[in-house]
This record gives C-alpha cells, structure tokens and sequence, in this order.
C-alpha cells in the first residue's frame, strides 16, 4: 500500500470533521476498536504456534496460561474499551450479562454502548481459517450520570450509530460504517497501519453466489429448499455457485464483494437460527444495507426487529439485493 492512501487514523478524524457538533467520542471509540483489533490480530496470527509454547489449560514458556482465543479477544475488547473510558456498556456474545462500565472520575458520562462478539467463527481457528470480529455500536437511552440499563442493549438495528467487523484473513482489514456507506482499511502488519484499501464498498445487486451450510437441509423451511434449487437449476446465469466457509464475517466479506447470499434459515428442530440477533444479524444487516444490499430473517427487515433478550437468535437473509428478494419471494410462496 502507497504512501498515497489514506490511513484509518486520517479518514476518521476527517469524517468527525465533517459532523459540525461532534464531540470525538465515536471517533474515539472506533480508535480503540481499531486498536483492540490489532492486538487480537497479533494473538490469532500466532494460534498455529499455541501447540508449540502451550495449549489451552497448560503454561505457556513465558508461564503464562493460555486461554482459548475467542475469550482472550472477548478480554482484549472489554479492556481496551474500558480502559479509555468511552463507552458506558458493553455487551459481548462470550457473556450472560452486559457489563456497565463506570469509572470513577467520569460517572457514567459516556453516551455510547457497544456490542461485540469478539471472535467469531472461532472453531475455525484450528484449521488456519479466517475469522472475525463483529461489532455494534448504539447511543445509550437511559440519562446520562445513570448507570446503564437492559433497554440500552435492547434497541432494534436501525438506532445502531455505527458497526463494523475486523476480519483475521490472508490479510486483515477493518470494515465499518457510521451510516454513510462502508469503507474497508488493510492492515499493513509491517508498521501496524490500516490503509483505506476498500472505500464506498456496495453489493453488486446481483451475483452468483449461494452460502449456506446444506447438511441442514432435511431442516431447512420448504421456502428455503425451493430457493436451494431454483440456484440450481440451469437458467439465465444459474446455477450459480455454492460457497460457505462457516465463518460469517467470511462469507459475508466475499459476498459484498463478489455478490452473493448468506442464508442461515430457521432450524426446524430447534424452532430458530443459529446466529445472533444483537451481536451478529444488526450490525452485519446495517452494512448490508449501507452496501446497497438487503438484510431479512426471510420475511421482514432485521434492523426493524425489536430485539428482547441479549442472546436472541434469528433467521438470516444477507446479500445482494435482487438475491435476497428473490429468497424471500420464495419464503412466502412457501409457508
Ligand atoms: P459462533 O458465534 O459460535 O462462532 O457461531 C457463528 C458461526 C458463524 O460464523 C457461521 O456463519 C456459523 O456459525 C456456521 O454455523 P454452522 O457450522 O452451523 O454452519
Ligand atoms: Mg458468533
């Protein structure tokens, strides 16, 4: 990457410039994401060698413990964020309870709360798969001086101010938006720098991929198995091609790029999807969105849905928007 890009540090204090009554504290918050992001960059680049300096529950050379990485991000998060003072909670998929932040010089001034799953896809790790970061950030609705309540975590996806995800791939990349489109930013690990790599980033409206994990099939809502061969029947430019990592900020990244859909339908058996309402469907349907695609549970909008537990989970319809129609199109022919 050129001297000529724009690095993340430039462009977000460019665009808390452009906000003429903005007191920095978004920007400082996606500082620390960003910051936060690096470390555990650092820690899942090194996961090949755990079997080398120790595995989980032994000691390390240094006579450090190990901890499974998707706990030890869920730590580098909370820390980091807690630390700098800039958000008043934080919610993570790794804990029951979200987690009010107080400190004692600056009582519960802070207006932001954030959600996170810290690592996503982490069986993945393993296997020297890519994994993800997945954050949401939202602006607190009970008084300021307070501390936070259970509503402040409980707003449907369209109040979100910002979300974005740090994928841990072949190359690591910060993805975000604050609600004016998405931009992506490319480490470069030689100086510890994003670069801005990926700006304006927009779903093509149609593609030719299909993500879904089809050992479910026999599972699947009758919508969804009609969807499944109407991609594969042969017809205009289908079949289109299936491709699913199982690792969302994965798929999702190739799909925004490439043009595609991500679908984890309804279990039959369990009565719901796998993913997270809060921590993973939001701030993925408000890129989707801001990328010119579309984000459903197969029937209505997520980011209208309004949540009522942390932990909910939800069916999922993410992509290209013409893909997405056509799935839900499917979804109602077929109750
Ligand atoms: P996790 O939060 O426990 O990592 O689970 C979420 C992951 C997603 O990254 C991925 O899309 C999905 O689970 C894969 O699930 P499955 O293995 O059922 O296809
Ligand atoms: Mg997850």
């Amino acid at each position: 990457m050129s001297q000529d890009h724009q690095t993340l540090g430039e462009f977000i204090i460019e665009k808390q410039n452009e906000f003429k009554y903005s007191t920095g504290e978004l920007s400082k918050l996606i500082n620390a994401i960003r910051l936060a992001g690096k470390i555990v960059n650092h820690e899942v680049n090194k996961a090949g060698l755990i079997d080398i300096i120790g595995g989980s529950g032994t000691i390390n050379v240094q006579g450090e413990k190990q901890q499974k990485l998707d706990i030890l991000a869920h730590e580098i998060f909370v820390h980091t964020l807690s630390n700098r003072e800039i958000v008043c909670g934080i919610a993570s998929e790794e804990e029951d309870h979200f987690l009010p932040i107080n400190s004692l010089d600056n009582k519960n001034q802070n207006k932001y709360i954030v959600l996170i799953d810290p690592l996503d896809g982490s069986s993945n790790i393993d296997v020297n798969v890519s994994v993800g970061t997945i954050f949401s950030i939202y602006r607190r609705i009970s008084p300021i001086g307070k501390p936070v309540t259970m509503d402040d975590f409980l707003q449907p996806g369209n109040k979100q101010v910002a979300a974005g995800y740090i994928i841990y791939g072949t190359s690591t990349m910060m993805v975000y938006t604050t609600g004016h489109g998405v931009n992506g930013f490319t480490l470069n690990p030689a100086i510890g720098t994003y670069y801005l790599s990926h700006p304006n980033m927009e779903f093509p409206p149609d593609g030719n991929i299909y993500s879904i994990n089809e050992g479910n099939y026999t599972h699947f809502p009758n919508g969804v198995k009609k969807y499944i061969k109407y991609c594969q029947m042969e017809e205009g430019n289908r079949p289109y091609t299936s491709r699913y990592i199982g690792s969302l900020v994965t798929d999702f990244h190739r799909n925004m790029i490439k043009g595609g859909i991500y679908i984890y339908p309804k279990h039959n058996q369990l009565g719901t999807g796998k993913l997270r309402l809060l921590y993973e469907c939001n701030p993925l349907a408000f890129l989707a969105e801001q990328a010119g695609g579309i984000a459903s549970n197969g029937f209505n909008r997520i980011l209208d849905i309004q949540p009522t537990e942390l932990h909910q989970r939800t069916p999922f319809f993410c992509g290209s928007k013409n893909m997405v129609a056509k799935a839900e199109e499917f979804m109602g022919a077929y109750k």
